[in-house]
């Protein structure tokens, strides 16, 4: 039997003639952080003091023992970052350049001194770029001359702390006769009856031994033989329970394990878990251009996306809790799909695992990012190598739903000036429409396969035209304010957001001792986005008064303002459901304490464009629209019963009188919409007016937690025009967190827990009382005590006020 033993402790990492101790896996960075000699790159500049590490060569070594009892041992890296010599007793095993691939090492009847010696990345950059010459980029540096997590190098939210290190596991594994070398599990169910067919390929020590295969699957069994050093097991099961995304059903995973026999002893055993689920992308023409729509099980989707960026920079530091952790807080959002964009890395099984157990369904960008990629070697055999392996590793789970060929790279090539620049050159396409479709048809037929984000599927339309496939709306953000995304309804929005700064405890831990300011030192080298600040400041200045010399202020009303924006968008898209069939918020996550995009930040702290993402992606949204014909409301209903109930509409006065009011019954059917018309006399008008609608229906549409009507607003005019009252509401302790009771209109109260105490997390993000209503704010992480903590509340909580 195949004998495996993990090689994680013993580890030096040489500096200077000093041995460190070192973590595997791991990476240079961490391990000099571990030794005090580079500060925490996370904490004010320090990014920019530990730039120097990306630039030196760095070399890892342990004593290997010289094992026998098998024909065979073999050194398997998971991972190595990334460019590197793998010696032992100085004798070179092999050279590695890809950070996505793993590498596996001879070693039978070897022992002595292992030393992994990384080279720098950007040498190695600096060497294809020459060989291959240059590509056009939207970042400075070289990313796409290496296969390495593109945003190591930096991003418009991410730091420029470019690694080395054994990143992934690496273990011995000693074995005899025959390995299992490979495993394709093709996983398809029609009619209740499961199919599996399992491909393996395997490895010899013995080239005429016999061999067999042996697979279970939910209690059925089968045998194959081994012809050469392949075989194929065939396993029905029927009445299976279909895995579903959550929201829709169960998310039930089968075992498979397969056992590779040598005169029934067993060799070697592959264990995992499968689900069984159709997946389809409906990509056909209509009349209102080329759709989008993800189909699971049949069932046609809306799909509730975030965007995915590697949770760390330093992605070895991710363990299994922390994916669950970061993932749960995405399936609480009400979120199904997840897509992992293509400037980070194939993430690990753990990442996988977790969206199988919690029902989230997985985009996966094969990581090409902003940048015309040279096909030429030494790129293309790494790309193809790194592609069939990364396939065949992820194809056991149910969650992966959709590979995409790259980010935004066909769009670059049209849009951003790289045609005229390459004159020819290789950018990629080849890798796009022909190498990873390639690939995907032959070793997973199973799952669809797109071209890129955005893509309008052929070069018949502009990539990213609305009309057709997937759109990135980023006009908005960089230019237009967010009531624009009411020009269009894209049939699928794979990127849009808005920026906001990390909670205020976050910024006070990455920034100590900073007088915080908009433009501070450090809240400046803390934002990466291209005029981020300045984008910042015109997407406020367009909706309120700007809160001169004012940081907290300026805090809040900048995190409301991206909590409004994306509500602007989601709202807008999911209403016209199903031309549009889904929205994938950029983005989900941070991989350090940052001004960005991201819902939660890089201390894993819920933003309130997170507590919104609640509101919008859930089952039932309540929304105002002003189109043409006048102010819509919209009832979405993606849950499968239908919704009806009544719809109370108030036009009222900021004052809090109300000038008019009308019930309207409706019915939205089961993943449908239902639009009508608000009626004329009840559109608010002018600065000073309102409306409110609230949605009372059966079976209960309300939510759960707080017992209320769904409720929607519409304000006609801008914060700045609108003359608040000053808000006065009362403030109690009561268990388990803080009761408001409003005595005028409060809009937009929040309540800032980390305020309280850095351990403290909020329930619920931004709400607007109407005079006389009372709402409880559950608070985990902080005990109150005394009226101290009632007045230290009130300090916490922020809303709307009369402007100065
Ligand atoms: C798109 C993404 C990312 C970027 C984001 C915000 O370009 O694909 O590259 O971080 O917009 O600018």
């Amino acid at each position: 039997m195949l004998e495996a033993t993990p090689l994680t402790e013993d580890w030096i990492l040489k500096h200077e003639g000093d041995r460190l101790p070192a973590t595997v896996p791991g990476c240079v960075h961490t391990d000099l952080l571990a030794a005090g000699v580079i500060p925490d790159p996370f904490l004010g500049q320090g990014e920019t003091e530990v730039a120097w590490v990306g630039r030196r060569e760095w070399t890892y070594e342990r004593d290997l023992a010289a094992t026998n009892g098998h024909e065979q041992t073999d050194l398997v890296f998971d991972g190595l970052d990334t460019v590197a010599e793998v010696l032992l007793d100085g004798r070179p095993l092999g050279r590695t350049r890809n950070m996505h691939r793993s590498y596996r090492f001879d070693v039978t009847g070897l022992g002595g001194r292992l030393s992994v010696r990384f080279a720098s990345a950007y040498a190695e950059t600096e060497a294809v770029r020459g060989q291959l010459g240059e590509r056009p980029a939207a970042y400075a540096e070289p990313y796409q001359y290496i296969r390495k997590m593109a945003c190591s190098f930096g991003w418009d939210w991410g730091p420029t702390l470019v690694t080395a290190g054994i990143w992934r596991p690496v273990r011995l594994e000693r074995w005899s006769t025959a390995r299992i070398a490979r495993v394709r599990p093709l996983v398809t169910v029609e009619d209740g009856l499961g199919r599996v067919e399992v491909r393996v390929d395997v490895e010899r020590s013995r080239v005429e031994a016999e061999l067999a295969l042996e697979a279970t699957v939910g209690g059925v069994r089968a045998r194959a033989e081994i012809d050469g050093t392949t075989g194929t097991v065939r396993i029905e099961v029927p009445d299976v329970r279909l895995w579903w995304p959550r929201g829709y059903g169960e998310q039930p995973l089968y075992d498979v394990e397969l056992t590779l026999l040598h005169e029934d002893r067993p060799l070697d055993v592959w264990r995992r878990r499968i689900g069984f689920r159709t997946v389809e992308l409906d990509r056909r023409p209509d009349p209102h251009g080329t759709g989008f729509t993800l189909v699971v099980n049949g069932e046609r989707l809306f799909a509730r996306g975030v965007n995915w960026i590697p949770d760390d920079v330093f992605p070895s530091r991710i363990g299994r809790d922390r994916y669950r952790e970061r993932l749960r807080q995405a399936a609480d959002a009400g979120v199904d799909l997840v897509r992992v964009w293509g400037g980070g890395i194939y993430e690990s099984e753990d990442f996988y695992d977790a969206c199988d157990e919690l029902g989230l369904l997985v985009w996966q960008d094969f990581p090409f990012a902003c940048a015309a990629y040279p096909e030429e070697q030494p790129l293309r055999g790494e790309v193809e190598a790194e592609a069939r392996e990364n396939v065949v590793r992820l194809m056991p789970h149910p969650s992966l739903v959709l590979w995409n060929g790259n980010n935004e790279n066909l769009w670059g090539f049209r849009d951003w000036g790289w045609e005229e620049r390459l004159a020819g050159d290789s950018w990629g396409e080849g890798y796009y429409l022909g190498v990873l479709p390639r690939v995907v048809a032959e070793l997973d037929p199973t799952r669809p396969y797109a071209a890129g984000s955005p893509w309008s599927g052929s070069w018949e339309h502009h990539p990213n035209d609305p009309a057709h496939g997937t759109h990135h709306s980023w006009e908005v953000w960089n230019r237009e304010d967010y009531a624009d995304y009411r020009a269009n309804v894209p049939r699928f929005v794979a990127e849009f957001g808005w920026q906001a700064p990390p909670a205020y405890a976050t910024l006070r831990r990455a920034l100590p001792g900073e007088e915080l300011a908009p433009d501070s030192p450090g809240m400046l080298h803390h934002q990466k986005a291209d005029d981020g600040n300045g984008k910042l400041e015109r997407g406020l200045a367009r909706h309120f008064a700007l809160p001169e010399g004012d940081f907290d202020r300026w805090h809040y009303l900048t995190q409301i303002n991206q909590a409004r924006a994306v509500a602007a968008g989601i709202e807008h898209w999911r209403s016209h459901w199903p031309v549009c069939a889904g929205t994938v918020v950029w983005q989900l996550n941070d991989c350090w304490p940052v001004t960005s995009w991201a819902a939660i930040d890089g201390d894993g702290r819920e933003k309130p464009l997170y507590h919104e993402l609640r509101r919008l992606y859930a089952d039932r949204l309540l929304t105002l629209q002003a189109r043409e014909r006048g102010l819509v409301s919209a009832a979405v209903n993606q849950s499968a019963q239908a919704w009806s109930g009544t719809l109370t509409l108030r036009r009222m006065s900021v004052e809090g009188l109300v000038i008019g009011t009308a019930s309207v019954s409706f019915t939205a059917g089961a993943r449908s919409v239902a639009d009508f018309g608000v009626p004329r006399e009840l559109e608010p008008v002018g600065p000073k007016e309102f409306l409110v609608a609230d949605a009372w229906g059966s079976p209960r549409s309300s939510d759960a937690e707080t017992g209320e009507a769904l409720r929607a607003l519409h304000f006609p005019a801008v914060d700045r025009e609108i003359p608040y009252p000053r808000p006065q509401f009362d403030v109690a302790l009561v268990p388990g967190g803080i009761e408001v009771t409003a005595r005028t209109l409060v809009r937009d109260l929040l309540l800032q827990a980390d305020r309280l105490d850095p351990a403290a997390w909020a329930d619920r993000g931004r709400l607007t009382l109407l005079p006389g209503e009372r709402v409880t704010i559950g608070v985990r992480g902080w005990k109150a005590r005394d009226g101290r903590d009632a007045a230290a509340a009130r300090e916490a909580l922020y809303c709307m006020e009369p402007h100065r």
